[in-house]
């Protein structure tokens, strides 16, 4: 296990690219040399490669695709968000121990992650199925000071936060489906769980927690084998998951400093670049009806405007339902009708 020393001392070797000695090391943390040398070698334990040179001392090399909060840590520039991080190797779920953890007051952009949930949760008690230690599992938590109607904007800055990160470090197609879903290629990467506890008029606090399908084989899981796919699946090798969590973070960062200063338009706009339902014809499903029409635009606070089959313009809040974008056949049916 790292100990305290041990993140001290990986933090000082990553403010360095070149080597640093072990004296200096044990100066800078008031620490015996001895001290030093024993850490450095729990840091090559845990996976971390540091090249050691008998003249100049140590260098770290790189750190292990592990979600422990220290390699987390190295570079990460963020304000807000995982200012606090908590990572079980396995727990129920994220979104559940985010809520607990809300409750309690833990920092505004507190990071909950693991490896492992035994009861990962979708909307509508459905579940989420990852198995252990290939995918990214994660809750932010937020005190937003908006009333309810608008704590869905959190989930439209986490769904871009994700979109763009998977676009740039994974150097995948995704976009982003309405209400809560990232797809790739016709198949769910990424889906986002967001929760909270409000009075009428202010919310309380909010968990967004996320799934990122990064490095596991969905065929190998025959409930969600057809609809799912993951980085690897899209790109035919593997993702650290660490680069990934990091980019995803600090770009929820911005967009949350954004957030907070009301500049939602922006974040809108960005949303709408990559969203893949805009202008489509569609079919929303909810437990007590269904609707169809094409999709507008999706307005500031993340409801879905729909102007339906009769033309009327409806508002539908992000909630207990589904959304299928028809496929090319319906769309010719509709162009031609
Ligand atoms: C969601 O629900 O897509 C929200 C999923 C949120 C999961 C994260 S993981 C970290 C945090 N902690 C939690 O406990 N949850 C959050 P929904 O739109 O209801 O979609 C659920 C449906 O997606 C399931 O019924 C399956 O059909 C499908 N599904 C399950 N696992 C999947 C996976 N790994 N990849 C793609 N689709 C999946």
């Amino acid at each position: 296990m790292i100990e305290e020393t041990d993140t001290a001392i990986l933090k000082f070797l990553s403010s360095s690219p070149g080597y640093l000695s072990g004296e200096k090391i044990a100066r800078k943390l008031n620490l015996s040399r001895t001290a030093i040398w024993k850490g450095i070698n729990r840091l090559r334990e845990v996976g971390c490669r540091i090249s050691s040179s008998r003249n100049r001392g140590y260098r770290l090399i790189s750190t292990p695709d592990k979600l422990l909060p220290p390699f987390i840590k190295i570079g990460l520039k963020t304000s807000a968000i995982a200012r606090q991080i908590f990572y079980y190797p396995q727990v129920d779920s994220t979104n559940l121990r985010a809520k607990s953890a809300a409750a309690r007051g833990v920092p505004d952009g507190t990071l909950i992650l693991t490896d492992y949930q035994t009861r990962g949760q979708g909307r509508l008690d459905r579940k989420w199925q990852s198995p252990p230690g290939k995918n990214l599992l994660f809750s932010v938590i937020f005190y937003p000071s908006v009333p309810p109607h608008k704590v869905f904007q959190l989930t439209l800055l986490a769904s871009l936060s994700v979109c763009k990160s998977l676009i740039s470090i994974a150097k995948i197609k995704a976009g982003i489906k309405w209400p809560n879903d990232i797809y790739v290629n016709n198949r769910k990467i990424c889906g986002i769980l967001t929760e909270f506890s409000a009075n009428s008029d202010r919310v309380n606090w909010a968990v967004v927690g996320i799934g990122i399908n990064v490095n596991f084989n969905p065929l190998s899981d025959p409930e969600i084998g057809t609809i799912a796919t993951s980085i690897k699946r899209e790109r035919g090798k593997s993702q650290k998951r660490i680069d990934l969590l990091r980019s995803i973070l600090e770009e929820m960062d911005r967009l949350y400093l954004r957030f907070l200063s009301g500049n939602l338009a922006a974040i809108r706009e960005e949303w709408l670049s990559h969203s893949i339902s805009l202008g489509k014809p569609v079919t929303i499903l909810s437990d007590k009806h269904q609707e169809e029409g094409t999709v507008e635009t999706i307005d500031e606070n993340g409801a879905l405007i729909l102007r339906t089959l009769q033309g009327e313009r409806k508002k539908i809040i992000y909630g207990e339902l589904s959304l299928r974008i028809k496929k090319d056949y319906d769309y010719q049916k509709l162009d031609a009708g």
